[in-house]
């Protein structure tokens, strides 16, 4: 477990990752140039049915999805936040190698030339195509990566109801509201993404291998999912919140965390005004997350019917996790176990067995060599990862 400011086991296990993702399944034959459906999903935590039946956010999708292949359970981030994450994973390298630590970095800028996992596989005669959110990038497209794709939808415009929900008009940006929103699912940015990724599969060629990358937004703030998605959790159990959590933080770890406490701050003065905001904060975080499963849902059924479905390499990861008050904090940008720990499933027909579970830890920087050797691709000798198929070799 990851818990305080134990950077050095953080450490430890980042580095260990490299060394045990090792499994005996992973052992067969690799298919040559396989489709790949890379899904990428914006701030999901652990707090999931997938890695916890008891757990109160349902995700039936990612469920069906893990049982055609191999879930990880002890999967981690590379950093616990979007841009270093996501320029870690897509690059196969650290951000100890890259310098791309926050945020701010343009990732792009800091690796030169370097071929990202869709560029390698463009090269390799794959189409490439994408949606959404899959780089860090505001609505500007900052850090997106043309060079990566032969084509791309960006995400639409974030639209916002005439007033905040939460009722806190003087707390915060736009985007940290949370409640039922839009009326309409098609003005939500993941219903639009899915239905490129849809479109995608079903206008899937023939002649050349695809490799169709999926970002799914949410649960991203601003928290907002249409209404039905709300329904199922009117009484959502409140995460386990100790008010003494940090009593045994060292000094240096207290200092780094205060100035990442503004939302949990922000979130005591709203409930203080208005109680029951918490709830509803973390009831719409749950329904961000069903709303976010369901759009899934949708690309896997057309997946599903796709001539080349059940040939295909799926990958579905999480860019890292998210705090919902455990440890008095909200958001990531932490060292702690629910910053940290994501939901990770492979699909490699013919290589993974449908229904299996990894519990042995690895991280993101697996998946730039384990895609490029189950679909054939010539390895890469400078990521800092290792191809998990490669290891079991070995
Ligand atoms: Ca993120």
């Amino acid at each position: 477990m990851i818990e305080g400011a134990h950077f050095p086991c953080l450490l430890l296990l980042i580095a260990a990752a490299k060394f045990l993702f090792v499994d005996t399944k992973l052992l067969a034959k690799p298919t040559a140039k396989p489709d790949v459906l890379f899904i990428v999903v914006d701030d999901i935590n652990d707090w999931i049915s997938l890695l916890d039946p008891k757990a109160p956010i349902k995700t039936p999708n990612l469920e069906r999805l893990a049982h055609r292949g191999m879930l990880f359970t002890r999967a981690y981030c590379v950093s616990a936040a979007c841009n270093p994450s996501r320029a870690a994973t897509l690059t196969g390298l650290r951000p100890s190698t890259t310098g791309v630590y926050g945020n701010k970095s343009d990732w792009r800028k800091a690796v030169g030339k370097r071929k990202t996992i869709m560029q390698r596989f463009m090269n390799a005669g794959y189409e490439t195509r994408g949606a959404g959110k899959i780089f860090h990038h505001h609505m500007n497209g900052a850090f997106h990566d043309k060079a990566s794709f032969h084509d791309f939808q960006y995400m639409r415009t974030q639209m916002y109801p005439p007033k905040k929900l939460n009722q806190a008009p003087r707390y915060g940006s736009r985007n940290t509201d949370w409640g039922a929103w839009p009326k309409r699912v098609d003005d939500s940015i993941d219903y639009q993404t899915a239905n490129y990724c849809i479109k995608a599969l079903q206008e899937r060629k023939n002649y050349k291998p695809q490799f169709l990358a999926c970002g799914i937004f949410k649960p991203h703030s601003p928290f907002f999912a249409p209404a039905d998605h709300h329904e199922p959790y009117k009484e959502i159990p409140l995460p386990l919140h100790k008010k003494d959590d940090w009593n045994d933080l060292p000094k240096g770890a207290v200092s780094l965390m205060r100035s990442k406490k503004w939302f949990w701050q922000g979130m005591m003065q709203v409930e203080s005004k208005a109680p029951e905001s918490y709830k509803a904060f973390i009831r719409s975080y749950a329904a961000c997350a069903s709303f976010a499963d369901a759009q899934i849902g949708r690309v896997l059924d057309a997946l599903d019917n796709c001539p080349r479905g059940k040939d295909t390499v799926v990958v579905l990861w999480s860019d890292h996790g998210f705090h919902l008050g455990e440890k008095n904090h909200i958001e990531k940008f932490a060292l702690w176990e629910k910053s940290n720990h994501i939901p990770l499933i492979v699909v490699a027909p013919g290589t993974t067995t449908p229904n299996t579970v990894c519990e042995q830890p690895v991280d993101l920087t697996v998946l730039y060599p384990t895609l490029l050797e189950l679909s054939g691709l010539p390895a890469d000798k400078e990521a800092d990862g290792v191809s998990g198929v490669l290891a079991a070799k070995s």
